[in-house]
């Protein structure tokens, strides 16, 4: 075998060369596999190969461009280059596929006369959750084989397909069940095949039969971009992506690449790319712990209790379970169990991704009890009851005792502290917090809080375990409110001061909305029910939600809020009896209202959490800038093609922020408006928040 790069080999077998890519971890396509792909397919027309088979060593088939890549200086042969000397070879190319094609790995593929993949494989084209579309090919190839319907679903989700659905477009030509092995056997054997019956140098990029058939008809365009509208708002890769397969249906296949590479650069070199790229790296960083290293032991977690059927329990059960993990739920009484059991029963039908039995079996892992000492038999055990530090504390007391000593406690707090309620423990560096956002079964984000004395095991295990459901887990510190809730309450002060200077509720949502995030304060004051934790008996109406309560209005639950709901689609309509209510009750306390711009709002609402995340930064509950991002983007809809708000607040410009930060400080008061030291030294010093790491 010789090595053509430090990624690509090549050797013989038989008259068939075998070039294989072995790039960990992923086979990412750096410049040396795209020299040692552009070196391979060289040598084999130098050995006059009968065929050529392209494989990838480790644990998958190139999954794409190498990222870390994009932006840096060209170095290389371009990926086109490697394309054109596969498709344009003079014998057989034949991909053997394992793991996941995805992006330009997929592109490459997709330059191979023929495809052959282990019935595992994944393939994709997943450019738009970097803000990109394909930029080699895909957009051009994928419709000619799957079709102009099923490409602009994939373009556009990013979603992979298996093989058997590959195979259908024939975008796959053999699928084969086995191992590496084995997929090495049959790729050899269809290039023999390819060979002995003389099959014809099979080019992608010559069949228009499925794209010609859609020229002129725009219904199929018309359906995705209505489909995707909401999902799409604010994100120009989308809208980029379908114009390229437009481009495939109407133009001659070289003028529709040229169209896909002039929106591919546009893509590339504006701001959406960039933060989603960032963004991808910080999610991926956010599992990294410093100070417990990749080898710390991690329990082997085999049965999961969660204490509460709640709205949280229940979808905090139903992740476990959706993953083949049994759980253990347990109710104080047999009504609420039953109640919460029907709820969780109730999502899963409700669910289109679940067939019927997926919902049997998943809620046959899920075991219901009113008696916690039938927690005895598991590894980790989650609690979610209601948010009270007494409560907490008795609940830990029993669990520490009716649990086995090696098991793992963890608290679903969304603020209160993991410290005092370890204390009620006699294992506190098996307790930790695993904060789940609701609807804890849809919600990415696992916002994991180290206690004073949690162990590295006990972190590692709820990062891994995190990981293992599907979440994106990012490690805070025991502050109040953690890193989203306490950057979120800091946010609400300054909305409540705006809508008493003469800001609408309707204007203070509309600005955040407008800026990418899925609603505004008061809107999600509406949702969650502006009563909680109002009491009528002590209610003295001293702030505008008590008077809004004191009013009768409880929020979307009883169609009246800071908006009225309509009774039967819930549309919310701003109501001139609020802005009314403000304004007098503003008046009483001598504030004077006047017009307040939107970029006052926009400042307002956001300077106060950038500062406050710098703050939760500089004082080490955040391991770093990115993972203050990972937590907003994933569990509070911050649009990412913002980066998050430590990313955007560096786009912004650190002294700008920090002089309007100063600004309002002067202006309005409040410690939330006391500028973060880190933040005032980064804005100094030319540096950025989303790049600052502790340890
Ligand atoms: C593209 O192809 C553009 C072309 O159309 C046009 C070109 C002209 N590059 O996710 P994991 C790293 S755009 C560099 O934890 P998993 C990742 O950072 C690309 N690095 O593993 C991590 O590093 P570390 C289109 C990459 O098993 C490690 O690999 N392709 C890349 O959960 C493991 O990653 C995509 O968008 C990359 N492309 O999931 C696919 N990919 O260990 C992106 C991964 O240091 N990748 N890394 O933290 C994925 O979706 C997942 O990584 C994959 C594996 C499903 C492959």
């Amino acid at each position: 075998m010789a090595e053509l790069t430090e990624s690509v080999s090549y050797e013989r077998d038989g008259d068939v060369a075998i070039i294989t890519v072995d790039n960990p971890p992923v086979n990412a396509l750096s410049w040396h596999v795209r020299q040692g792909l552009v070196d391979g397919m060289a040598q084999a027309v130098a050995d006059d190969s009968a065929a050529v088979v392209l494989i990838c060593a480790g644990r998958t088939f190139i999954a794409g461009a190498d990222i870390s890549e994009f932006g840096g200086e060209a170095k290389g042969p371009s990926l086109q280059d490697a394309q054109s000397a596969m498709e344009d070879a003079p014998m057989p190319v034949v991909a053997a596929i394992h793991g996941t094609a995805l992006g330009g790995g997929l592109e490459v593929a997709l330059c191979a006369h023929y495809r052959v993949a282990l019935a595992s494989a994944k393939f994709g084209l997943p450019e738009v959750n970097l803000g990109l579309l394909p930029g080699a090919g895909g957009t051009q190839r994928l419709p000619r084989l799957v079709g102009v319907p099923k490409a602009l679903d994939m373009v556009t989700s990013g979603r992979h397909i298996g093989s058997a659905e590959a195979a259908e477009g024939g975008l796959v030509d053999e699928v084969i069940d086995g191992d590496h092995d084995a997929l090495r056997a049959a790729a050899l054997a269809f290039a023999a095949r390819a060979v002995a019956n003389n099959m014809p140098l099979a080019k992608v990029r010559e069949r228009n039969e499925l794209v010609e058939s859609v020229r002129g008809d725009s219904a199929p365009f018309d359906a995705i971009r209505a489909k995707i509208a909401r999902k799409a708002r604010g994100f120009l890769a989308p809208e980029y992506n379908i114009r390229c397969i437009e481009a495939a249906v109407n133009l001659p296949f070289d003028e529709g690449l040229k169209e896909e590479r002039r929106l591919f650069m546009e893509l590339m070199t504006g701001p959406q790319s960039a933060a989603q790229r960032y963004y991808f790296f910080a999610e991926r960083a956010a599992n990294k712990v410093p100070d417990v290293p990749k080898d710390t032991p991690v329990a082997d977690v085999r049965r999961v209790g969660v204490l509460g059927a709640g709205t949280m329990g229940g979808g905090i059960a139903m992740n476990f379970a959706n993953v083949g993990i049994p759980v253990t739920i347990v109710e104080r009484d047999q009504e609420s169990l039953d109640r919460g059991l029907g709820v969780v029963r109730k999502n899963y039908e409700r669910s289109r991704s679940t067939t019927p039995e997926q919902v049997e079996q998943r809620m046959s892992l899920i075991t219901g009890s009113t008696d916690q000492a039938d927690f005895g038999d598991c590894d980790l055990v989650i609690e979610a009851v209601f948010e009270d530090m007494d409560l907490k504390q008795q609940v830990f007391a029993k669990l520490d005792e009716v649990c086995k000593p090696d098991a793992i406690l963890a608290s679903n707090t969304s603020y209160l502290n993991i410290d005092q309620i370890a204390s009620a423990t006699s294992r506190p560096s098996q307790v930790i917090g695993m904060h789940f956002f609701s609807p804890a079964n849809v919600m990415k984000l696992l916002e994991n809080v180290r206690g004073a004395e949690s162990s590295p095991t006990t972190i590692a295990t709820a990062m891994t375990i995190g990981k293992q459901i599907g979440k994106v887990a990012v490690l805070a510190g025991n502050c109040d409110g953690f890193i989203g809730n306490r950057m979120l309450a800091r946010r609400r002060v300054e909305a409540d001061r705006l809508i008493l200077e003469g800001a609408t509720p309707e204007q203070v949502d509309r600005v955040l909305y407008d800026f990418g995030l899925p609603m505004g304060p008061f809107a999600m004051s509406d949702l969650a029910g502006l009563d909680i934790g109002w009491k009528a008996e002590t209610s003295s109406g001293s702030t505008v939600r008590e008077i809004m309560c004191e009013s009768g209005r409880r929020g979307q639950k009883n169609g009246r809020g800071y908006y009225t709901y309509d009774p039967e689609t819930r549309a919310p309509t701003p109501d001139p009896e609020v802005v009314d209510m403000i304004r007098d009750f503003a008046v009483a306390k001598g504030i004077e209202q006047r017009e307040v711009t939107d970029q006052e709002v926009l400042e307002r609402c956001l300077y106060p959490m950038v500062n406050e995340g710098a703050k939760i930064l500089d004082e080490g509950y955040a391991i770093r800038g990115s993972d203050v991002d990972v937590v907003w983007v994933n569990g509070y809809g911050w649009p990412v093609y913002r980066g998050g708000p430590m990313y955007w607040a560096d786009s912004v410009g650190l002294a700008e922020v920090a002089d309007r930060i100063r600004h309002y400080a002067d202006t309005l008061g409040g410690s939330h408006w006391q500028i973060s030291p880190l933040l005032a030294r980064l804005a100094d010093e030319g540096g950025k928040l989303h790049q600052h790491a502790n340890g």
